[in-house]
């Protein structure tokens, strides 16, 4: 659990949850766990993802595997472990910081997110799609669940922790989806980035297995095109906030710049 938890990552989703508390003109401090608990979240997923059954990766985070260090059945029962001990720590979050119905709320936010209808769900569509050539609402299904719901529950999270009501709630959810998407089509396009830097020169959009990508679905320009308009959007959705907004500005910006 600890060597993949230390294994690096951008913090994307705790950043998302210091910075909405931090809209709110509220100690960040208080997302110290709910943050925790989301990167443990994402963590337990790229464990998973990784496994011989799925992905079947030697290297995450620049380090070699979970399975490759401890053997596939530790992976697993790590994996496992961080996702019973993220809602651990929901739970017992100092009453402080939370109320036990602010609890409740953040534990059903991260369980219908991780779940089913969520990171699980978009996970079980992308392994479907294997070998299929989708469309753009197909792909977006896969990353509005896959990627997205985890970023989206950073964001109601920290909502949450600042008792938001429930009109800047839903502003900050339209956010959140679309930096989701956003997230998602900068790393189709980071890929295809990386590849003409190996090769040293510009390859297709649809290279090797990379099919269901927004570059081949789009062209590389046209993904360019759609990561900025989710970028705007996600910019005018903050900006009918009354919110401190500056820091989750920059933080969007960084989602659309980022370069790994
Ligand atoms: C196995 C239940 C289950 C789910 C796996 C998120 C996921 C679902 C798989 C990861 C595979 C992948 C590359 C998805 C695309 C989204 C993405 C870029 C995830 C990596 O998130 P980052 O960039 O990772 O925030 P770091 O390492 O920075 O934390």
């Amino acid at each position: 659990m600890i060597y993949s938890l230390k294994a690096g990552g951008k913090r994307i989703r705790p950043l998302l949850i210091f910075a909405v508390l931090d809209a709110f003109g509220r100690d960040p401090k208080i997302g110290l766990k709910p943050a925790a608990a989301i990167e443990m979240i994402h963590t337990y997923s790229l464990i998973h993802d990784d496994l011989p059954s799925m992905d079947n990766d030697d290297l995450r985070r620049g380090k070699p595997t979970n399975h490759k260090v401890f053997g596939e059945a530790a992976a697993i029962l790590a994996g496992d472990a961080l996702l019973t001990y993220a809602f651990e720590l929901l739970a017992a979050l100092d009453p402080e910081k939370a109320s036990a119905e602010t609890k409740l709320l953040l534990v059903k936010e991260l369980a219908v997110s991780a779940g089913a209808e969520g990171m699980v769900g978009g996970q079980t569509a992308d392994i479907e799609a294997e070998g299929k050539v989708l469309n753009l609402t197909e792909l977006e299904y896969i990353h509005r669940n896959k990627t997205g719901k985890l970023l989206t529950c950073s964001v109601m999270m920290g909502a949450l922790l600042a008792d938001s009501d429930s009109e800047t709630l839903e502003l900050l959810r339209d956010f959140s989806r679309h930096i989701g998407l956003a997230f998602q089509i900068q790393d189709d396009i980071l890929d295809i980035i990386g590849m003409q830097d190996k090769i040293g020169k510009p390859v297709g959009s649809d290279v090797g297995n990379q099919k269901n990508t927004y570059p081949a679905l789009l062209t590389l320009d046209g993904a360019k095109e759609k990561l900025s308009e989710h970028i705007q959007l996600a910019k005018q959705s903050l900006a009918q906030t009354s919110l401190n907004i500056e820091m989750l500005l920059q933080l969007t910006d960084l989602i659309a710049v980022r370069d790994h």
